[in-house]
């Protein structure tokens, strides 16, 4: 190979310009964090993610965003966004994911992008996803979606050569949980409750030493199943997403994206393939990125930017002293 050829796939220039996007919405969210209004932070997120992605040089097209188009009016499933001048890719976005967090001023609140060839996202309706990650650095098989939470829990923690007590999972606090964080208490576990923010809990097993998550269990979003799954992609861990298409209407609505076989189970490479970058930006303080910080005469910004053909994991921390613009 040439000494200076690039990793097929996306333009690695694209890596570096994702970041402005992500810190940009993070900014405009932060701006308004604690201030108990939920909408509010997340029109501002989107405005702002938006106005930044229609200045990259790309064709894109939104296939998990918002909501369908009567329901968001930016950002939508299937709107074009970019110059219109460059690689068309597939992009995967949630400009302010936990927008309950940024209101309550909570951890772990993040804007979150990913964008891939096109044609390699999945395509998924706005349903319930159960989902099952770890991180990097086990064999395969070591989770299982259809296992139990004491099977699958067991064996992480042979895997990973610890006692079960050791091992953390990260769990949305939800009623539908409550017979899971039972199940997984009885093994011995200990549970992090979050209010929301999948993304991040799904992010978080990729550095348990950091985070102190090892395992993330439950049922959340499908869109951000799939974001997460793009950042595992670049990250390396494992993943197992099954969408909850529990009416027939859910069915029906699945269907008409493609999607045939409704039990279904999806691995990360379903979800996220060829060549994949994700940027995520903390608008809250978080156990892995600190939040949007506004200095007197500047405003700091913390954000990870992934790419999985390299398998590069940056971590960017920006001071923005330029502050008309934002
Ligand atoms: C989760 C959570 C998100 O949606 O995906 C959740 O991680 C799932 O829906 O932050 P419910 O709130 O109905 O349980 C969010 O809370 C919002 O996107
Ligand atoms: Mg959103
Ligand atoms: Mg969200």
């Amino acid at each position: 190979m040439a000494k200076n050829s690039v990793v097929a796939g996306l333009d690695r220039i694209l890596t570096m310009e994702l970041v402005r996007v992500t810190e940009r919405a993070a900014v405009a969210a932060a701006r308004l964090r604690g201030r108990g209004d939920e909408k509010a932070a997340d029109q501002v997120a989107v405005d702002a993610m938006r106005a930044e992605l229609n200045r990259l040089d790309i064709k894109g097209t939104v296939v998990i965003g918002e909501g369908e188009r009567d329901e968001a009016p930016m950002l939508y499933i299937g709107e074009e966004v970019g110059s219109g001048d460059g690689p068309e890719v597939d992009i995967a976005l949630d400009p302010l994911e936990g927008t309950t967090i940024c209101a309550k001023n909570l951890p772990n609140a993040l804007a979150v992008i990913a964008i891939a060839e096109k044609g390699s996202l999945l395509f998924a309706p706005d349903v319930y996803m159960e989902k099952i990650a770890i991180g990097p650095g086990y064999p395969d098989g070591v989770i299982d979606i259809d296992a139990s939470p004491y099977e699958n829990i067991r064996n992480l923690a042979d895997a990973k050569r610890v006692p079960i007590s050791e091992i953390t999972a990260c769990i949305l606090d939800r009623p539908r949980h409550a017979k899971l964080i039972e199940a997984v208490r009885n093994t011995g576990a200990a549970i992090r409750l979050i209010g929301d923010g999948d993304v991040a809990g799904v992010i978080h097993t990729t550095d348990p030493d950091e985070t102190g998550i090892d395992i993330y269990l439950g049922t959340g979003g499908a869109p951000e199943g799939v974001l997460a799954a793009a950042a595992l992609r670049c990250t390396g861990g494992q993943m197992q997403g099954r969408l909850l298409l529990d009416t027939p209407e859910k069915v029906a609505r699945a269907a008409k994206m493609g999607i045939t076989d409704p039990n279904k189970v999806y691995r990360i490479e379903e979800m996220a393939r060829g060549d994949v970058l994700f940027a995520a930006t903390g608008v809250t303080d978080g156990n892995m990125l600190a939040g949007v910080k506004f200095g007197r005469n500047s405003i700091t910004t913390d954000t990870i930017v992934l790419r999985s053909s390299s398998r590069t994991v940056r971590e960017i921390k920006a001071r923005h002293q330029d502050l008309d613009k934002f």
